[in-house]
Formats: C-alpha cells, structure tokens, sequence
C-alpha cells in the first residue's frame, strides 16, 4: 500500500508558471528581446539558475556569473512581488479534496519543490499545515531529474521509496521520481508524460483508489 504521497508545487497544487513567466519575460526584454510562452514551457520544473540560462541562450546573450546572478536575483524580486497577491482561490482544482482524503487515511504528505519561494507560496493559498514535510529548493543541492528532492521527502517522512507516490506536471520532476525508484503520476498531457506510471489532466481525477493501483 501506498504510505505516503510527494506534491510538486508549481503546476501540480497552483499554477505559478504563468508568474514565472512574466517575470522572465521583463527580464528578456529589458535585455532586448522577446520570450515567448512557448519558450516558458522549457522552464518548467528547471531551477531558477538554470532557468536564466535557457533564457540567455535563446536571447543569443553571453554574461559573466556575476551579471547573472544580479538577473536571477532583479528576476526573483518580481516573480516575489507577483505571488504576493495569491489566494486560496488559486489552489488547482482537486487538490484540497485530494489531501484531505489522504490525511484521513493516514497517507503521509509531502512537498518535493525546486522552488525556494515554495513555502511563501503555501502560506499565501493556506495550504502549509497539510504538509507533514515540506523539501523545497533551499534544502536540495541538485536539480531535478536528480531524486534528491524526494529522497529527501521520504528520508523526512522515514518512509521507503518503494511506498511514496509522486505527483509531478514536469518531464525532469517525472524522471526524477523514477530514479528515486518511486512511483510517478504526472499531472498534465499523456504526450509529454509518457514515462509516468499513471497521467491524470489535475488532480480532480485522483481517488485513493486510482492511488493504489
Ligand atoms: P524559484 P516546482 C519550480 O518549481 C518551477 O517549476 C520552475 O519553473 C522554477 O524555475 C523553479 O521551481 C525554481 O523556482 O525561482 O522560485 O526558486 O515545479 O519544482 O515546484
Ligand atoms: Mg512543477
């Protein structure tokens, strides 16, 4: 049976992608060029670091380290000012229903982000006390699809990979899982999820027992 349960944050419980998004797309242009959504779906689940680069090779633009690190911190600054003004409303469908029904069963919950703006982000749609764990981006040294981020999780929860579940919208976060030799539910397309073990469109579709099969 299934012991514990391991969320994503960002395009699993809210849609923080569009709030990236805009903030890199500022950053890009403030740099002379365009950043287009479609460009913003290579970001998905990357670390911030990361991010930034993927942002200047697709602008053509070369900088030293200490330049980007001045952008990925003048980046942050407004992505912070943007999701400080998300509410409850914003929580995916399903996912509230989700993980009161895993708490009433005893299923154990964590969080598995890359994110190190993850637990402004709980607090401001109220979800933080329904995370028995919660491993985010300033508790990991490496990136997803390392496992790090969720055999931190089952470490903190001492459970083993074997029985934690993880929910994921990102191909890197999907990998990432498997290598951590746990089981995987992507959230989002079947096309780009193909790895996962099981895909569902949000977690609307999920029931404990859709989970244990
Ligand atoms: P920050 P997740 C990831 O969160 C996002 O998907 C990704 O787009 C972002 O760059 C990364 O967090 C780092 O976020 O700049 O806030 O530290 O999907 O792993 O919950
Ligand atoms: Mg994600």
């Amino acid at each position: 049976p299934v012991k514990a349960c391991i969320f994503d944050l960002d395009g699993v419980i809210v849609d923080t992608a569009k709030y990236h998004y805009l903030a890199w797309r500022r950053l890009a242009n403030e740099l002379g060029f365009d950043f287009s959504e479609e460009d913003n779906e290579r970001l998905k689940g990357v670390s911030r670091m990361d991010s930034l680069n993927i942002l200047l090779e697709i602008g053509g633009v070369q900088l030293d380290e200490a330049r980007k690190e001045e952008l990925a911190k003048k980046k942050n600054e407004w992505y912070v000012e943007l999701i400080a003004h998300m509410d409850d409303k914003e929580i995916l469908a399903g996912t509230t229903q989700f993980l009161t029904e895993l708490q009433k069963v005893g299923v154990k919950i964590a969080l598995g982000s890359a994110s190190k703006n993850a637990k402004t982000i709980l607090k401001r749609i109220g979800l933080m006390e329904m995370f028995d764990v919660i491993i985010d981006g300033t508790d990991i040294s490496k990136a997803k699809p390392d496992p790090e981020v969720f055999l931190l999780g089952a470490e903190a929860l001492k459970v083993e990979p074997s029985a934690c579940v993880v929910f994921e919208d990102a191909v890197s976060g999907v990998e990432a899982a498997l290598s951590a030799g746990m089981r995987v539910v992507g959230v989002g397309s079947k096309e780009t999820l193909y790895k996962a073990n099981d895909v569902v469109s949000s977690l609307a579709e999920m029931t404990l027992d859709r989970l244990e099969k």
